[in-house]
């Protein structure tokens, strides 16, 4: 019985001896080196190259080394066996800072200032609304949209969220489903972006969407963008378009269409446009790769897996 880790990024011999002082009696495998595929019994992916687990007879479970799991879908020849995620606090509060972090930017007009600062302009004219009169909307109200929510509303923002199935979270406006897609969008001044990347969700932030944004101007500058879920949620075309109509004021990206973000692409210098390179929030490789000894550990007991992936919804 083996472990097989299998990346086309990252350093997989950092990642073999993690699992290895973790789980000493586990073989512990790599595409990079000959191996008894009948042998292989679990799986630890962080976009593994496509084809590369099918011929596995004995595969009993995948583990993304991630929250996202798009990376395992976009193999179409991903073996039929049980999936599972990670889900780490630590990762959920960092991704809450980046949330608030960027409302609060938006809030406070900080690039402005910062800008002014480099200028040497001292300039104090404008309306700085509190908190309490702008309504951020979270796509996506699970473990992190919720977490982020909690952590907005502390500070004093209108927050809604919005979700696939209907929730109802004490304090919080939820909608769900298209049909409380327009009522969730037209109360929205920072839009922020939480959710996985699939079928249905894939390309979803385009000019349509912005279109349908608060437009009482509540927020200086217009509506905003946060997108901290994947790259393939948002046109990126559509965003610097919305962005020169002003149907978009702003746009806070983590995720791009293409990662790293082309050295060409407009986003890199566009004014109005806040770029971070994917770590809106990471977990220690250490907590990570102790999550999927703990659920081996779990299967080798019998005992179910936690944080299972519905192949059926995408995530
Ligand atoms: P969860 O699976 O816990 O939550 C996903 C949420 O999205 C759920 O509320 C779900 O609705 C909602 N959702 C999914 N599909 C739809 C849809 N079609 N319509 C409406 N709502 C939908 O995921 P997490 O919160 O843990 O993570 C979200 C994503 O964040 C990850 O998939 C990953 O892509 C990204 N991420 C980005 C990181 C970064 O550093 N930038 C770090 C970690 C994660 P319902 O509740 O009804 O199921
Ligand atoms: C993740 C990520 O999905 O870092 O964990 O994007």
């Amino acid at each position: 019985m083996s472990l097989l880790v299998a990346m086309t990024v990252w350093h997989v011999e950092d990642w073999r001896a993690r699992f290895q002082a973790l789980l000493p009696e586990l073989p512990i495998v790599t595409l990079d080196e000959p191996f008894d595929r009948r042998a292989v019994h679990y799986v630890a992916s962080w976009k593994h190259p496509e084809g590369s687990l099918a011929g596995l007879p004995n595969l009993a479970a995948i583990f993304s080394l991630g929250a996202g799991v798009d990376h395992l879908f976009a193999d179409s020849r991903l073996p039929a066996v049980p999936l599972a995620r990670i889900v780490d606090p630590d990762l959920t509060f960092r991704m809450s800072e980046y949330v608030v972090l960027h409302c609060l930017m938006l809030l406070r007009q900080q690039r402005r200032y910062a800008r002014q600062q480099d200028a040497g302009l001292w300039e104090d004219d404008r309306h700085q609304p509190a908190a309490r009169e702008i309504r951020v909307g979270i796509l996506g109200l699970g473990e992190l949209g919720q977490d982020a929510a909690r952590k907005l509303k502390v500070i004093g923002f209108d927050v809604a969220g919005w979700s696939r199935s209907p929730k109802t979270i004490p304090g919080l406006a939820t909608f769900s489903g298209e049909e409380g897609l327009d009522q969730f969008l037209a109360r929205t001044d920072i839009l922020v972006c939480l959710l996985p990347l699939t079928p249905e969700t894939r390309g979803m932030l385009n000019r349509a969407m912005f279109a349908r944004l608060a437009r009482d101007g509540r927020l200086p500058g217009g509506p905003a963008l946060i997108n901290a879920g994947r790259g393939g949620l948002q046109v990126e075309a559509d965003i610097l378009a919305a962005l020169e109509a002003g149907e978009l004021g702003s746009a806070v990206l983590d995720v791009f269409e293409t990662e790293p973000l082309p050295s060409d692409s407009p986003l890199w210098r566009h004014p109005a446009v806040t770029v971070t390179p994917h770590n809106a929030a990471m977990s220690a490789p250490e907590t990570i790769a102790a999550q999927v000894a703990q659920q081996i550990r779990r299967l080798e007991a019998g005992e179910p897996l936690q944080n299972l992936v519905d192949p059926a919804r995408g995530y």
